[in-house]
């Protein structure tokens, strides 16, 4: 029965758990939906009330007349456009809290990395002499707020790209103005009645994508830098064996890394220790899951228990106390998971409720009183604890390779660069650069395909960086030094060389904008072209299902 649903071993011992207790998960899910072949192909069009549409067999209109390219393009245009405003809503938000540091009104927040800080300023033309890393830290938070409701003009990232690059986006009009008006436009444009030329609404599909990636994921890669660090290769270690059998697990789930650095270091806290060992815990234990996992694993090397197909699966473990949610991949399968056993799922965002689980706000102004609420709340779950298997599978993993550490690893502090790249890649030894990033999907084996992609990638001399559940492959060793073995002869040689390793951990999937300003950066070095469009580069999201991976994969 299990056979076929994924390639980690931690994952099938958890599965058979979950079936013999009869806790449903999304793989037990899987087996009795069948997708809709039609919704699937993006076939049916449900954009207004004379339908809802399928254009299948002898029908190749809808009711009003749209055909099937108007309508794929404008279904494939709404995902795109859904899966930008939630990379951007998330860097909305941290916008806002880098406000509230600025305003002096976020206690236990602050900036952790000045140069970013002075760096990004830089990006969006805010001034920085003589001026506090407060004043500068309020004026970059509010330049990057307006970013999101401007009307005119372009955004200010977008002179981040090559010059060559930038050029073709204006002569086809495509340079988003404002991060809203592009996710509203791209509402508007694809409602019944309006464009209704599959070419012209793909135009606004990439308009609204440039706003994520050059706008909304970038921005909060650069805020998070700025109040969390800009990462830096730590040691980190993968999979359910990371939970703790004698400690109070909370396991942190979503998106926003900014709870989840309150919830970090206040489960050091003393006097919460101690409440744990009243209760009978040795201990405190926080590990992540996909993407706010991703935040936390390569800033502290907190370890990562899973990615997105492991989230209801965990609770199977019968060693959760308090699943903390924010938004974003966050199955409402989990809650029926929980309550197979004792577990807490905990959610904190404004923005997002599941039916039957505990709410605790989260308030970027009362941070730390709130991270101690829900440590507090999983340490009361611990004694309730009822059969407890922790499958013993960990693996040890090196992560955290951002943009800066990239360039600085290739040329020191003051001359930071990608030269040997640069060469490596037009003298032949690497033959190019491939982005493995997006999530699990239950339709097909899950980190199948990551790790084999990777495998073969490396094998054949290409370099590869790795972000959000495609992190998969740090569960199978791939992101462990001695995967130089299975590298190719002349990829080996150039890692060795500038000392990295030939799978990056890039971080969550906002962070595919650190991949974007890589690759910039490699086209503006020179020698590989003028263009992004000229490197030997590739973006994969194998077991994709979000429309945020969608929204990436254009
Ligand atoms: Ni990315 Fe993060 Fe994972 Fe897919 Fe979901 S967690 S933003 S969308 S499932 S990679
Ligand atoms: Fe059908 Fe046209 Fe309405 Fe879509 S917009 S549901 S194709 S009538």
């Amino acid at each position: 029965m299990l056979e076929g649903k994924s390639i980690d071993p931690a994952t099938l011992e958890l599965l058979e758990i979950a079936e013999a207790e009869g806790m449903p998960t999304a793989f037990s899910r899987c087996e009795t939906i069948k997708p809709c072949p039609i919704g699937r192909e993006g076939n049916c069009c449900k954009h207004c009330f004379m339908g809802h549409c399928r254009l299948v067999g002898k029908t190749t209109t809808g009711i009003c007349g749209a055909t099937l390219e108007t309508v794929q393009a404008r279904n494939f245009t709404r995902a795109a456009a859904a899966g930008s405003a939630s990379h951007s809503d998330h860097g909305r938000n941290m916008a806002m809290t880098l406000i509230a540091v600025g305003e002096g009104k976020a206690p236990g927040f602050q900036v952790k990395d000045e140069k970013k800080l002075r760096r990004v300023a830089g990006y969006l033309g805010v001034p920085t002499d003589k001026r506090t890393t407060q004043e500068i830290a309020l004026d970059v938070g509010k330049t990057a707020l307006a970013e999101f409701g401007k009307q005119e003009g372009e955004l200010l990232y977008l002179k981040r790209a090559p010059q060559k690059r930038q050029e073709i986006w204006r002569k086809l009009q495509i340079g988003p103005r404002g991060i809203d008006r592009e996710v509203t436009e791209a509402m508007h444009r694809t409602t019944m009645g309006v464009d209704q030329d599959a070419e012209h609404i793909l135009l606004q599909a990439m308009r609204v994508s440039l706003a994520d990636g050059w706008g909304g994921s970038m921005l909060s890669t650069d805020i998070s830098d700025i109040l969390f660090g800009t990462p830096t290769p730590v040691m980190g270690a993968f999979n359910f064996g990371v939970l703790q059998e004698d400690q109070v697990n909370l396991v942190i789930h979503g998106h926003e890394p900014t709870l989840a650095e309150l919830i970090v270091v206040m489960a050091n806290d003393p006097d919460l220790l101690k409440y744990a060992e009243s209760k009978g815990a040795k201990g405190i234990n926080i590990v992540g899951m996909c993407c706010s996992g991703n935040e936390l694993l390569m800033r502290h090397g907190v370890p990562m228990a899973g990615n997105f197909l492991q989230s209801d699966l965990i609770m199977a473990s019968g060693a959760v106390e308090a699943m903390v949610v924010d938004y974003q991949c966050v199955m409402q399968g989990m809650q029926a998971a929980a309550e197979h056993y004792h577990t807490k799922v905990i959610t904190t965002s404004p923005k997002a409720k599941i039916t039957g689980a505990t709410h605790i706000e989260f308030d970027d102004h009362r941070g730390i009183e709130i991270a101690k609420l829900i440590i507090r709340t999983a340490i009361d779950t611990f004694p309730n604890r009822k059969k407890v298997h922790i499958p013993n599978y960990i693996e040890p993993a090196i992560v955290g390779f951002s943009h800066e550490y990239i360039a600085y690893m290739q040329g020191g502090s003051y001359r930071e660069s990608f030269r040997p790249l640069n060469d490596a890649i037009m003298n032949g030894r690497i033959r190019g650069l491939a982005g493995v990033a997006g999530c699990n999907n239950p339709h097909t084996m899950h980190d199948n395909a990551h790790v084999n992609i990777i495998k073969e990638l490396i094998k054949n001399d290409v370099l590869v960086v790795t972000t959000g559940c495609a992190i998969a492959g740090g569960k199978h060793g791939m992101l462990t030094p001695e995967v130089m073995e299975f590298a190719g002869p002349g990829l080996r040689e150039v890692c060795q060389a500038i000392g990295i390793p030939p799978v990056l951990h890039m971080g969550s999937c906002v962070d595919n904008s650190r991949i974007l300003t890589v690759l910039s950066q490699c086209a503006t070095e020179g020698g590989l072209g003028e263009d992004i469009s000229d490197l030997p580069g590739v973006g994969i999201a194998p077991e994709w299902m979000s429309e945020k991976a969608k929204r990436s994969l254009e």
